[in-house]
């Protein structure tokens, strides 16, 4: 049996990831594609609920504390991301290890200690980057709801995106600015293609 794809979408806050996860998820259930939908930060472990409190600015934790934190989520939710691929079934994340990376340069850490942490996690097979312009996304509803929602972080969550784009030749930016929620869709199902026909290797790791 082949395995499943690992598919990552990124991007910063309120640019229409969670819309095209599903969308995909749907797009995969249609054409009978095993998939399934993975989120992170995952808020409903306890490492979770530490993320959640700490995003709706109910707790205040130290910047390092917190970056370990996030990639504590996903290590935790690794042996499942690997053990679901193996049985044959597609995922898609609502982010990873690049958000990890970004949001803490963003403020200030230092990129390559950001990126030591998820050292070793499933490595996707596809990561794209819907780009929005900050400026855009701020006119998005229920913006600002969160601790990292604010237009001057945004704009260094989105330079600390564009390194990782330079360094890692397989993210791959979509400029969503003015696209509909279909047009991105076709342009990710485009994008994907390649990848759905040909036999997957084993998974490797970040
Ligand atoms: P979301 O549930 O997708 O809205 O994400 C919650 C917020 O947390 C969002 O502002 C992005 C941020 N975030 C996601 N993953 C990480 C991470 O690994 N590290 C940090 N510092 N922030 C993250
Ligand atoms: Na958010
Ligand atoms: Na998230």
């Amino acid at each position: 049996m082949t395995r499943g794809l690992f598919i990552v979408i990124e991007g910063l806050d309120r640019t229409g990831k969670s819309t095209q996860c599903a969308q995909l998820l749907n797009h995969f259930s249609v054409s009978g594609t095993n998939a399934a939908l993975i989120k992170f930060p995952d808020r409903t472990t306890s490492i979770g609920q530490m993320i959640n409190s700490y995003l709706q600015s109910k707790t205040d934790i130290n910047d390092n504390a917190i970056h370990l934190l996030f990639s504590a989520n996903r290590w935790e939710m690794s042996q499942n991301i690997t053990d679901t691929l193996n049985q044959g079934t597609t995922i898609i994340a609502d982010r990873y290890a690049y958000s990890g990376v970004a949001y803490s340069v963003a403020k200030g850490l230092d990129y390559t200690y950001c990126k030591y942490p998820d050292r070793g996690l499933p490595m996707p097979d596809k990561v794209f980057f819907l780009d929005l312009p900050p400026q855009l996304a701020q006119q998005r509803e229920d913006y600002g709801d969160e601790r990292y929602e604010s237009l001057d972080m945004q704009t260094r969550v989105r330079e600390a995106f564009m390194k990782l784009l330079i360094d890692n030749q397989y993210i791959h930016k979509i400029d969503v600015t003015g696209q509909s929620i279909d047009s991105v869709h076709d342009t990710l199902k485009q994008q994907l293609e390649p990848l759905l026909t040909q036999q997957q290797q084993p998974i490797k790791h970040t």
